[in-house]
């Protein structure tokens, strides 16, 4: 038996790619409220207001929000042991800012989670994944302005104590590390909030908001432990590993500068200090940051307890003539790598690399590990008899899950759990679609917004539920 008894099978979601219900129970508007559909070759548009004649899919996104009943039914169905979602902030401070919280969107969370529960299923809870409440980006700049730690931690605080008894195990920031490619418009904005002025020092205001939330994700990892000792709380990060394209030493330098890029926010989320790297980058770039001795003080003080990441694929990088710095640039360095097919949507699928980044985690961390995102994203096909046939997911999580229980067995990595990305179809992060699908459980919607909403089981939900029946063993 490689995974231990107790093992955390379930799904992951986030709460803007499927609640929907985006003005209802007193909910303030989120970023993601006013932010377009896209597609493959079309980006999203922070649109800063509700803008007529736009698509905003996640105002409706799947209904979680009145249906959640029915889809914790039949994830329970599937025998998950746990649920990952995120609690959407501006339901609970609709504004983000306010003294006092909006008893409404409280009570929502409490029968979400007391659902699960009767379910015998564990909520994991994210408290902040790509989204926050509008009125900070338009009052404050999103997390620029260092007065969100105060507000982060307010919310987080009450979300402790409110679901102390319902909820064990939380994350504070989602892929906190998104932001390593801050020339994207869109890694910006998904986590801090921050709409790029033209001209400016990108990667100056990445490395202020990451340092903001960083100290909020420490002292929320405080307070959390006083209101409850037995919470497990945890930081999550993107995790692509990135390879180096040949055996160049300069390639192979180049791939862990990378990584030290990628990855800085881990080391001060784990060692509660910034690693001897990243300090030396801001002296040579000359950046005076906002940080201060009491700043430094809080990160050794939030620790956290586990390291929870997504894995969807690894990336490759060469040295590119010049970089004399070996500076890591996500938008023009990385390059294909020749030995990996790629999904619809250009992800490299590499189940070795999920093997690898566990490893990579465990012997930096020497923490307790839980996958909490992986998956496939694909287009499905509905047959006339209603059928989905989806046997490209089935091999694409077979896969990973085999490397998984490699690294358990034979590498020793501790593992807490493994819940799939988007275990019920929902919008997605990067491009707004409905129909890049990763879920077990079909939405009948597409990227229009047609379709009557409808739940189907695919046939990667039968799988699924024998692979957790049978702990991981029959895949
Ligand atoms: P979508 C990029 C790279 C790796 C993970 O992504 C990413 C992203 C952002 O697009 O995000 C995570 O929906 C994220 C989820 C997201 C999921 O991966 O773009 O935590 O919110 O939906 C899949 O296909």
């Amino acid at each position: 038996m490689a995974l231990k008894d107790g093992f955390l099978w379930g799904g992951a979601v986030a709460a803007h790619q499927l609640e929907g219900g985006y003005d209802q129970g007193g909910k303030g508007l989120s970023t993601m409220d006013v932010t377009t559909s896209g597609d493959q070759t079309h980006k999203r548009r922070f649109t800063r207001e509700i803008l007529p004649g736009e698509n905003y899919p996640n105002h409706e996104a799947i209904d979680f929000y009145h249906r959640y009943e029915d889809d914790i039914a039949l994830m329970a169905e599937m025998g998950f042991k746990c649920f990952r979602t995120s609690i959407a902030w501006s339901r609970i401070f609709p504004n983000g800012d306010e003294a006092e919280p909006n008893e409404e969107g409280l009570r929502f969370y409490d029968r979400l989670f007391d659902c699960c529960l009767e379910h015998g299923i564990q909520p994991v809870v994210t408290l902040s994944h790509f989204e926050i409440p509008l009125h900070l980006v338009n009052e404050y700049g999103g997390w620029r302005d260092r007065r969100l730690i105060g507000f982060f931690v307010r919310f987080a605080t009450v979300c402790f104590e409110r679901y102390r008894d319902k909820v064990t195990y939380w994350m504070t920031f989602n892929e906190i590390n998104n932001q390593a490619n801050y020339m994207e418009d869109y890694a910006l904005l998904a986590d801090s909030g921050i709409v790029a002025e033209p001209g400016e020092d990108r990667e100056r205001t990445m490395f202020q908001a990451a340092h903001y939330e960083l100290v909020a994700s420490a002292a929320a990892i405080e307070a959390g432990r006083k209101i409850n000792p037995a919470f497990r709380l945890g930081c999550m990060i993107a995790m692509c590993p990135v390879y180096p394209l040949t055996c160049k030493p300069e390639d192979i330098l180049m791939a862990h500068k990378a990584m030290e890029r990628r990855y800085y926010y881990a080391d001060v989320h784990v060692n509660g200090v910034y690693p001897a790297n990243t300090l030396a980058l801001w002296r040579r770039r000359g950046f005076d940051l906002d940080v201060t001795d009491e700043d430094l003080a809080q990160l050794a003080r939030g620790c956290v307890d586990y390291i929870g990441f997504s894995y969807y694929m690894s990336f490759a990088i060469e040295h590119k003539q010049g970089n004399v710095h070996y500076d890591y640039r996500e938008d023009t360095d990385l390059v294909p790598n020749p030995n990996l097919k790629r999904s619809d949507w250009g992800w490299a699928i590499d189940p070795i690399g999920l093997r690898y980044a566990l490893n990579w985690f465990t012997d930096k961390y020497a923490l307790p590990l839980f996958i909490v995102e992986n998956g496939f994203g694909a287009y499905d096909k509905v047959e006339a008899d209603g059928s989905i046939h989806d046997p490209y997911r089935v091999d694409y999580l077979r896969a990973h899950i085999e490397q998984m229980k490699l690294a358990v067995d034979e590498d020793g990595v501790d593992l807490m759990g493994y819940t799939p990305w988007g275990c019920i179809d929902l919008v997605s992060a990067g491009t707004g679609q409905m129909d890049k699908r990763y879920g077990f459980i079909y939405v009948d919607k597409n990227d229009a917004g047609e379709g009557a909403l409808e739940r189907s089981r695919k046939d990667s939900f039968a799988w699924y539920q024998r692979v957790i029946a049978s702990n991981g063993e029959e895949l």
